[in-house]
């Protein structure tokens, strides 16, 4: 016979589990905010700052990617997917040092040799226009822009052209701007040189109507003044790359102390491109080049890195960001390496990562398949600010390698809290917050800081959808930030 009390017993015994797991977690969160370290992030709502461009946010592939024209293809479903949970309105840069070893098949003039330096492609890649017409339908299923580099370093300013005009031909809307060379502080004595061999190239890419952008050179500031002083006005906008360091030096805390020095530079260049009215974009970068460091490049501290990196340019006014990557094979041969990605390991995830470079975004080629990497996730979490207005906040944080930012639209207030500290918990009282209420908290996390699997970022990729957070009487409102995590906050304004 049905008996009510037996029934409420089994129910509450059901419960139970719950119950204290509910408490010890609460503990838990007690003793974390009992232990962590206190510090303030006081906002000046009333200080808008920079609006965060909508196409901030963008990817950088070599060239020879285009080798196989299934890559970017309007067919190629999961990578469509990915860019397209990654920025509705994104930018894709093709170019890299495989461009400056690139010839157009259709180009019918005579080319001189290419002779392969010591680190660099060794030898060219032929480009068809097959491929072209792939990557238009996959900029078109993207909805992403594209930047697209021509060989310099051969020096025949004829066949750039007529690679451009096809491109532009080819991709039409698509196109945001043709760049000319690769990193050629590299290769040309000094800017003076690089000038007289760019300007045949520009002044013909130009004179049939198609927009150009540069100077798209390696870590070199002053000739991206002296190009934006000489020819600013000509471009769509102005360009240079950005690695914190070379592979061998790579390392975790390396990557997640900010680079101070390059700030400095980046807001030189700021003082030049707002006078000339013109957006600066990094138009290629990544953590470390020679291909990025294994366990550092490709594991849950570049989601930490990329994330702070990006909203700090965004803050300082940069209109965007490239992070090169694309397949293993396509970044070695930019540097000269041939590579065998023959692999035995079991599982899927990681025979994608096997074929991949290391600092890619994005793993997988088109037979295995495509996977975000960690620094997928912390792009997402920055571009959540494509679209908003920076506004000024003052950070305290007694020793604790914390980076916080703060943004506003449409009334609502959005702050991104990242705490790089592999060792200390921190527990942040965001104030200025006068006039919100309520929103909600959803954390990036992972289960360590090398961690190249398993990153969940709440809100998206059906985790969860976060958690409620409230704004006091004195508008301010608590977050408690384990070590070597982020979150992203929502607060909307008071009814
Ligand atoms: C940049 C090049 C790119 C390389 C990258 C690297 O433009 O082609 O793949 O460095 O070294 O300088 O990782």
């Amino acid at each position: 016979m049905f008996d009510p009390s037996r029934r409420k017993l089994l129910k509450a015994a059901a419960l139970l589990p719950v119950a204290s797991s509910f408490a010890r977690m609460v503990a838990a969160t007690e003793a974390l905010a009992r232990a962590s370290t206190k510090a303030t992030f006081a906002l000046q709502l009333e200080q808008p700052g920079r609006v965060v461009s909508d196409s901030f946010t963008g990817l950088s592939y070599e060239t020879l990617q285009l080798a196989n024209p299934a890559f970017f293809s309007a067919d190629n479903h999961a990578l469509i997917q990915l860019f397209r949970q990654l920025s509705p309105h994104g930018v894709l840069r093709i170019g890299g040092n495989t461009s400056d070893y690139t010839v157009w098949s259709e180009y019918r003039g005579t080319l001189p040799i290419q002779h392969a330096g010591k680190i660099g492609p060794q030898s060219t890649f032929v480009l068809h226009p097959q491929s072209l017409h792939a990557l238009a339908g996959f900029l078109r299923a993207t909805g992403w822009k594209l930047v697209f580099g021509v060989n310099l370093k051969i020096g025949v300013p004829a066949m750039g052209v007529e690679l451009a005009r096809a491109v532009q031909q080819i991709v039409g809307d698509s196109l945001l701007a043709i760049q000319i060379g690769n990193e050629a502080n590299n290769y040309d004595k000094d800017y003076a040189a690089f000038d007289a061999a760019w300007t045949p190239y520009a002044t013909a890419i130009r004179a049939a109507g198609i927009p150009i952008a540069g100077p798209d050179t390696g870590a070199n500031t002053d000739w991206v003044i002296d190009y934006a002083k000489r020819h600013g006005p000509e471009n769509v906008f102005l360009s240079r790359h950005y690695y914190r360091d070379g592979a061998p030096n790579g390392s975790i805390p390396n990557l997640l102390a900010t680079d101070t020095d390059f700030f400095k530079e980046v807001e030189q260049i700021m003082s030049v491109a707002d006078a000339a009215h013109l957006p600066f974009r990094l138009s290629e970068a990544n953590s470390y080049y020679s291909g990025g460091r294994d366990g550092v490049s490709n594991v849950f501290a570049s989601a930490l890195w990329g994330a702070d990196f990006m909203l700090a340019l965004a803050q300082r006014g940069v209109a965007g960001i490239n992070f090169h990557g694309g397949t293993l094979e396509s970044v070695e041969a930019s540097l000269g390496h041939g590579v065998d990605t023959a692999t035995t390991a079991a599982d899927l995830p990681a025979r994608r990562d096997a074929v991949t470079s290391r600092y890619s975004a994005i793993a997988g080629d088109v037979e295995r398949g495509f996977q975000p990497r960690p620094l997928y996730y912390g792009m997402l979490l920055a571009q959540q600010f494509a679209g908003a207005q920076m506004v000024s906040g003052d950070i305290r944080a007694a020793g604790v390698n914390l980076a916080a930012y703060a943004a506003v639209r449409d009334g609502t207030v959005q702050l991104a809290l990242i705490n790089k500290d592999a060792a200390q918990d921190v527990s942040i009282a965001i104030g200025g917050l006068k006039g919100l209420s309520a929103g909600q908290l959803m954390r990036l996390s992972a289960p360590s800081l090398d961690s190249r699997h398993d990153i969940v970022m709440e809100g998206i990729d059906g985790a969860p959808a976060g958690r409620a957070i409230n704004v006091d009487t004195h508008g301010t409102c608590h977050v408690l930030l384990p070590r070597s995590s982020a979150a992203w906050v929502r607060l909307n304004r008071s009814a």
